[in-house]
């Protein structure tokens, strides 16, 4: 695992205090994505990748909210959690394009992001597989009463999988310190929410397993940090998980090469109103912290980063073949 950027990532969490850098981090997590879409195009990335571009917002509100000491799992559309969470874009986009500079060494690639030095497990690619692994560091917290929380993050399709179901029994019996967080993005790859989940609010799935379930506005910042905040409380002090339900919806396809020519006229319209990024903007205009001098000032100030991150990464190697092996287990070189 990449310990090499551990002051790096704890300093990039501890700077979300800020709320002028909540935005600049919402900022950057959009741009790193715009620049992966284009790297795709250009062929620099093999395989596929899932954005979550329209979903900062809770990205960003986790991980304000949480201490980087706690455990997070989420899924293959996890760019945007490493990035709020800490990573920095050259290990993220390095990973993505599979050289050894990435988070990964440039072997797991997007699906199998990871930042274990702010406590982001490696991603998912299984729908569903993150959820009672979360509870299994719950479990671990608990036993050795480190005070950690786990965090699982996953879709609205995912919570038509037996795991979520198993793990939100098993994470109430035990009482466990876990938040299970929700991204309701109204589509589970092509198909909508409606042909595949007989009710419209997941939050109510928590009932059956006398867990509290919120509906939560995922396009606003502090609707999800609040709700966190109040769930993170929670389990630290022995009540037992929440189900957070995070509206929200992708901007994108599902993946790469879908144009989403599924959604009904006017839905991303709608939605692209929610953006939010043009959401927090707006609020902190209105609380006088920032002016669209500043907000400019931002964007070119990340869109320098990224573009300096992207040309570190074209410049660098790709790992060697006889790499493939190592950190699969422990210690991996000495017992092959
Ligand atoms: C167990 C399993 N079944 C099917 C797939 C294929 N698959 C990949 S993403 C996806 C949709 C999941 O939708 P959702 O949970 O809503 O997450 P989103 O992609 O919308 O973030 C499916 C079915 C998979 N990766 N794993
Ligand atoms: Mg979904």
């Amino acid at each position: 695992m990449n310990i090499k950027n551990e002051p790096e990532a704890v300093r990039r969490r501890e700077a979300l205090k800020d709320r002028i850098e909540q935005l600049r981090r919402m900022i950057e997590i959009r741009a790193v994505e715009e620049r992966i879409q284009a790297l795709f195009s250009e062929g620099h990335i093999r395989g596929s990748t899932h954005l979550a571009n329209g979903q900062e917002a809770v990205a960003v509100g986790i991980a304000k909210e949480i201490n980087f000491r706690d455990v997070v799992t989420c899924t293959y559309r996890g760019h945007s959690h490493a990035l709020a969470l800490g990573a920095s874009p050259e290990s993220i986009i390095g990973e993505i394009c599979g050289r050894s500079i990435g988070c990964a060494r440039g072997i797991g690639g997007s699906m199998h992001l990871m930042a274990p030095e702010v406590g982001l497990l490696p991603t998912f690619a299984i729908v569903g597989a993150g959820i009672p692994v979360a509870c299994g560091a719950a479990l671990a917290a608990k036993v050795k009463k480190t005070g950690a929380i786990a965090v699982a993050i996953f879709g609205d399709g995912a919570t038509n999988i037996g795991a979520f179901h198993e793990s939100l029994n098993f994470a109430s019996i035990k009482k466990l310190p876990v938040i299970f967080i929700c991204e309701n993005n109204l589509y589970g790859e092509y198909t909508p929410i409606q042909l595949s989940t007989p009710i419209e609010n997941i939050a109510i799935r928590g009932s059956s397993y006398g867990i509290e379930g919120r509906i939560v506005d995922g396009q606003d910042i502090d609707a999800v940090a609040t709700s966190i905040s109040d769930a993170a409380q929670k389990a630290r002090e022995g009540e037992g998980p929440t189900l957070l339900e995070m509206k929200t919806y992708r901007f994108s396809g599902h993946s790469r090469s879908d144009p989403a020519t599924y959604r009904p006229p006017g839905e991303l319209e709608n939605w692209l109103k929610k953006d939010p990024i043009k959401l927090f903007s707006s609020n902190l205009i209105k609380e006088n912290l920032a002016s669209l001098e500043l907000l400019e000032q931002i964007k070119i100030e990340v869109t320098r980063k990224v573009e300096k991150a992207t040309q570190k990464v074209l410049a660098s190697s790709e790992p060697l073949e006889s790499e493939i092996l190592n950190h699969v287990y422990e210690n991996a070189e000495t017992k092959l």
